[in-house]
């Protein structure tokens, strides 16, 4: 409860803060596109979003703390594409985000007034907010489809029904979980699941993003595996967004 307050608090004194973690094509080393990740400096101690996502979702502060987010990070991004960066941005969505009233007005709106083409947004998306108005969920995301947004699954693979949701959302990418990417050249089940989920992906014409890439052993099991893009600490670490300007500066 006195969580649920200091958030509404921290919403309006702007305590929030993105960070952005590149995904880089793993043949290049070419930047294709940053996930932004919130942050919350209460004071100056630093919540971990697992602790404060739970509440907002609950209290329904998710709402407008997505929507700052949203706006915010087309923002940047369309300013670092202005920058001639062909970037792109990835989202994670919560579920009573995607059922609020506006949802997709709300995207079109921030798509709009910054100048970010729809094929330049990736929405992610985890199996479990199909659980609850599974319905609504993905009629509003194949509206946004339709609009030309992206979509992804993350944290791909650890749900008990992966393949299912494969059939129920029409997605563009998949994102491998880091419990499959740390088995790589470790473990020989997780191995052989690793290269079976990027094989699927590229068979169904996906994207397919490898996450939590922290070790040399594992970048060169997923080069070898033919998994085109990835994600993690090994590769770059969320920054904020000065961080971004200057890996800009670099690339081009
Ligand atoms: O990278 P990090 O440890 O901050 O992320 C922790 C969790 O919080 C991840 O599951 C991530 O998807 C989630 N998360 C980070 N930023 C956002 C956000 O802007 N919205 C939502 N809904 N989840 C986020
Ligand atoms: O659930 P999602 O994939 O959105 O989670 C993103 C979270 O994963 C972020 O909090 C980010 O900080 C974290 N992350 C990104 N790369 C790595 C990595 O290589 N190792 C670990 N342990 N966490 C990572
Ligand atoms: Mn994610
Ligand atoms: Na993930």
């Amino acid at each position: 409860l006195e969580l649920a307050a200091d958030l509404q608090r921290a919403l309006i004194e702007n305590q929030f803060a993105i960070e952005y973690q590149p995904v880089v094509d793993l043949a290049t080393s070419r930047v294709t596109a940053v996930e932004a990740l919130v942050r919350w400096w209460r004071g100056s101690a630093f919540v971990a979003p697992e602790h404060f996502l739970g509440p907002a979702e609950d209290t329904g502060l998710i709402v407008p703390l997505s929507e700052w987010i949203l706006r915010e990070s087309c923002r940047e991004v369309a300013a670092w594409r202005a920058s001639s960066w062909d970037i792109g941005l990835s989202l994670n969505l919560s579920a009573r985000q995607i059922t609020a009233p506006r949802f997709v007005e709300t995207v079109a709106e921030a798509l709009e007034e910054s100048g970010l083409p729809a094929s330049a947004l990736t929405l992610e998306v985890i199996e479990e907010m199909l659980v609850e108005d599974a319905e609504e969920t993905i009629s509003r995301l194949s509206e946004l489809r339709a609009l030309g947004v992206r979509l992804a699954i993350d944290d791909f693979g650890t749900g008990y029904a992966s393949l299912a949701f494969l059939r129920q959302l029409p997605v563009d990418m998949i994102k491998i979980d880091p419990s499959f990417v740390s088995g790589l050249g470790r473990d020989e089940t997780l191995t052989l699941l690793t290269r079976t989920i990027v094989r699927l992906g590229h068979d169904l014409g996906l994207i397919v993003v490898a996450e939590g890439i922290e070790r040399p052993e594992q970048l060169e099991k997923l080069r070898e595996m033919g998994c085109t893009r990835g994600q993690g600490f090994l590769v770059a670490r969320p920054m904020a967004a000065r961080g971004v300007d200057t890996l800009m500066r670099t690339s081009l």
